[in-house]
């Protein structure tokens, strides 16, 4: 029984009813100077640390190796003039979004927005860049497990999405334990489309699709509601838009609630070179597995897997 002449109890607590990972605690900055002194950590992860748990997110500049991303850049624009039959992109086309084989000329055709979709499965200096060793050991600390790179983006232009949050559209097995990475290819410019977000929005209360699930589901009309939500928390909160304006090899990691989007492109002459990943611990697996079917989990390095939703024509 509960004696209000003691000490009250003090039960560590997640923020959403679904958990999360130990960032999310209401007590991670006790956690993060218990590991420190453990020495766990050190004090420039530490920082890191505190900096996400507050905030959402955090920059790593200069994460990723020029040479690394040249490499990467270079074998791009080498595969967009002959696509293999792995290269499957996302874009809007006759009316809709759909999926299809990566065709020559896809990269030019800014205005089908389109999206080079989990490249790190047919390109090694893809994976070289998703799993850079300042972004791997960051995730590594937050997990505290290996980590597994579910669905990357590959951006020629600015996406212009709408500010979201991804848990819910991304969906793992356990809905709050993932993460985001996303490495600018290239220096980026204003009116390219940035990378734009909400800070410490991972601290939003969270809205429950039907009542009780953390994603959107087929036949759900509820997007518009949601989205309506999440402009007035930021309004009741005062928290304004912020762009992310990194140079070439800057590395923003976002935690699964963190909103952000595309910024409105306004010169499109402009590229925004840039690959988004989501990684989730390897004790979790992406939903795909059980709605289309996934590839085999392949190692990729120390502690650092990957896998991917299986396409139509593979
Ligand atoms: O790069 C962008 O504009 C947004 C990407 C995004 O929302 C994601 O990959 O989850
Ligand atoms: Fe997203």
């Amino acid at each position: 029984m509960f004696d209000p002449y003691r000490d009250p109890v003090q039960v560590p607590q997640f923020r959403s009813s679904f958990g999360g990972l130990w960032t999310d605690l209401n007590n991670a900055v006790e956690l993060i100077e218990g590991k420190l002194e453990l020495g766990m950590i050190n004090e420039e992860d530490a920082q890191l640390l505190r900096f996400f748990v507050e905030n959402g997110y955090v920059v790593l500049r200069g994460a990723v190796d020029e040479e690394a991303i040249d490499e990467f850049n270079e074998d791009i624009e080498r595969m967009a003039k002959d696509p293999p039959l792995e290269a499957w992109v996302s874009c809007f086309e006759d009316g809709h979004w759909g999926g299809r084989q990566m065709k020559a000329g896809d990269v030019e055709a800014a205005d089908k927005g389109v999206k080079l979709l989990d490249v790190y499965t047919y390109m090694q200096s893809a994976r070289r860049v998703i799993f850079a060793p300042a972004t791997t050991r960051f995730i590594k600390l937050v997990f505290e497990r290996p980590v597994l790179a579910h669905q990357s983006l590959f951006f020629f232009k600015g996406s212009q999405q709408p500010i979201h949050q991804d848990t819910v559209f991304v969906r793992v097995s356990s809905p709050m334990e993932f993460v985001a990475s996303w490495t600018a290819l290239e220096d980026i410019q204003p009116g390219s489309g940035e990378l734009v977000y909400y800070p410490s929005s991972h601290q939003f209360p969270e809205f429950l699709f039907g009542g009780q699930c953390r994603w959107v589901f087929p036949g759900c009309n509820e997007l518009d509601r949601y989205y309506a939500q999440l402009h007035a928390s930021a309004q009741a909160r005062n928290i304004s838009k912020t762009k992310f304006l990194p140079q070439k090899g800057d590395v923003f990691i976002w935690s699964a609630d963190l909103a952000h989007g595309g910024s409105e492109i306004e010169d499109p002459t402009k590229t925004r070179r840039s690959i988004a990943t989501h990684y989730c611990p390897l004790n979790t697996y992406p939903m795909y597995r059980h709605y289309v079917g996934a590839t085999d989990v392949v190692k990729a390095g120390e502690g650092v897997y990957y896998c991917s939703e299986k396409k139509a024509k593979w």
